[in-house]
């Protein structure tokens, strides 16, 4: 196939994962091009996450982009869970020595942007119809549309950062890969208000209505998010219900709840999945496009971060020693983070909302676990080692 430019690694997607994953190979010398379905202005402006574990803070202050996160972030040493107007807080520096950072996804997603483009890296934007072929030879192709073009990329390495809905995870072959799915019958309304946040830390709230977070992007704005059918129509959300639903569930006795402009608004459905190995031939996923958490456990970016880290030394090795073992291990490797991650994001999913069907027993089960929470440190402790993040291996 004669491809009309190449690299060494093609990377599909230019989210977190993408991005990070292509910052890290630049410092060690590997050339890599980002392909992106959607504009630059779209992806700098998508809002998702917005919490760091301190793995992810000190992987881009170490590496150079980390100027305006530290800048900008805050670092929270705790969250609060709330059970029916009952505030507990979580302290992480004392259950664990680590923090966390409140940064927006958009907001690294810029500056790992800025920073490729500075260095003379090559991102593709509006790119239509990417597909990988070849994957099990040692020149696989990613064919695509561009300016009107068709264009082929040859490379080593396809790098799958392309999240959950893209291309790449879908052109490995049936029976190659065994998926693990949960979908569950909630999903989250997230608004983002111009109004200073109400509290300094996050509030996670079970309410007897559905779940409610108190989140934060700055001094100025806040971040909310409540429990919602995941089917819902955002249309029958006006902002009065959303601040009126917010109130009842994060309510809490001498607390007020300050509300203001919503100038952003969507429902998200919520699921758990996963699928193994995270490769097929020299095509190597990473990130949502290999696994999807539940947002309540604020794991997600963290972990395609965690994974793309993983990945970016397994190349290194291989183009710089000719040593594959790094790339062999990489599934493995990564799916055992995968694995705590999702436990971690599905007791906290549990723990945390009101979920339809439940029979009274396990309503006083979650009451119980809820219980264990306000009486055990020991319980505190597991929740703070979690939510704060393993170590980057
Ligand atoms: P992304 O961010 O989805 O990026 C994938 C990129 O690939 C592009 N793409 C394609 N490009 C070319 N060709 C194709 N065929 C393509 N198909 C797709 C897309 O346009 C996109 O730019 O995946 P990545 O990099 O793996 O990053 C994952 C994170 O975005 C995600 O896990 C987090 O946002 C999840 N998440 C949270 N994670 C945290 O760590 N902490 C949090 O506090 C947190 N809160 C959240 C969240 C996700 C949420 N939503 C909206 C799902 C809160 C919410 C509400
Ligand atoms: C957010 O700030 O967007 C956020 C925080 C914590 C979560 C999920 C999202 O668990």
């Amino acid at each position: 196939m004669a491809a009309d430019f190449e690299t060494q690694v093609g990377i599909v997607g230019a989210g977190p994962a993408g991005l990070v994953l292509a910052h890290l190979l630049r410092l060690e010398g590997i050339d890599a091009v980002v392909l992106e379905q959607r504009s630059r202005a779209y992806v700098e402006s998508r809002v998702r996450a917005g919490v760091l574990e301190q793995g992810s803070t000190d992987l881009l202050i170490e590496t150079g982009v980390g100027a305006r996160l530290q800048a900008e972030g805050a670092v929270h040493h705790g969250v609060n869970l709330q059970f029916e107007g009952e505030r507990h807080r979580i302290d992480f520096a004392e259950l664990t020595g680590r923090h966390i950072t409140v940064y927006g996804q958009q907001e690294v997603v810029k500056d790992l942007i800025a920073a490729e483009l500075a260095d003379g890296g090559t991102i593709l934007f509006e790119v239509a119809d990417a597909l990988p072929t070849a994957l099990t030879g040692d020149r696989p192709v990613i064919r695509f549309r561009h300016q009107g073009r068709d264009r082929e990329l040859a490379c080593a390495v396809v790098a799958g950062c392309d999240g959950f809905h893209g291309v790449c995870r879908s052109v490995i072959p049936p029976g190659v890969l065994t998926e693990y799915e949960r979908e569950y019958p909630f999903g989250w309304l997230g608004i983002l208000a111009t109004v200073a946040p109400s509290t300094e830390e996050l509030i996670y709230a079970y309410h007897p209505r559905g779940f409610a977070l108190h989140s934060l992007r700055s001094p100025e704005l806040s971040r909310l998010y409540v429990q919602v059918d995941p089917h819902d129509d955002i249309e029958n959300w006006p902002d009065e219900r959303i601040w009126s639903e917010l109130q009842l569930r994060l309510a809490a006795p001498g607390w007020t709840l300050q509300e203001g402009p919503i100038i952003e608004k969507g429902i998200t459905a919520m699921r758990s999945y996963v699928c193994e190995p995270m490769q097929y031939g020299n095509l190597f996923l990473a990130g949502d496009a290999a696994h999807i958490v539940p947002p309540t456990g604020a794991k997600g970016m963290n972990l395609a971060i965690a994974d793309v880290a993983v990945l970016a030394r397994a190349l290194a090795d291989w183009f710089h020693r000719s040593d594959r073992r790094g790339l062999e291990t990489y599934s493995s490797r990564c799916l055992e983070r995968v694995w705590r991650v999702q436990d971690f994001s599905t007791t906290m999913t549990e723990l945390l909302h009101v979920l339809p069907g439940h029979d009274p027993f396990a309503r006083k089960l979650q009451r119980a676990k809820q219980r264990y929470v306000a009486t055990s440190g020991a319980m505190r402790q597991s929740i703070a080692e979690n939510y704060v993040g393993l170590p980057l291996s």
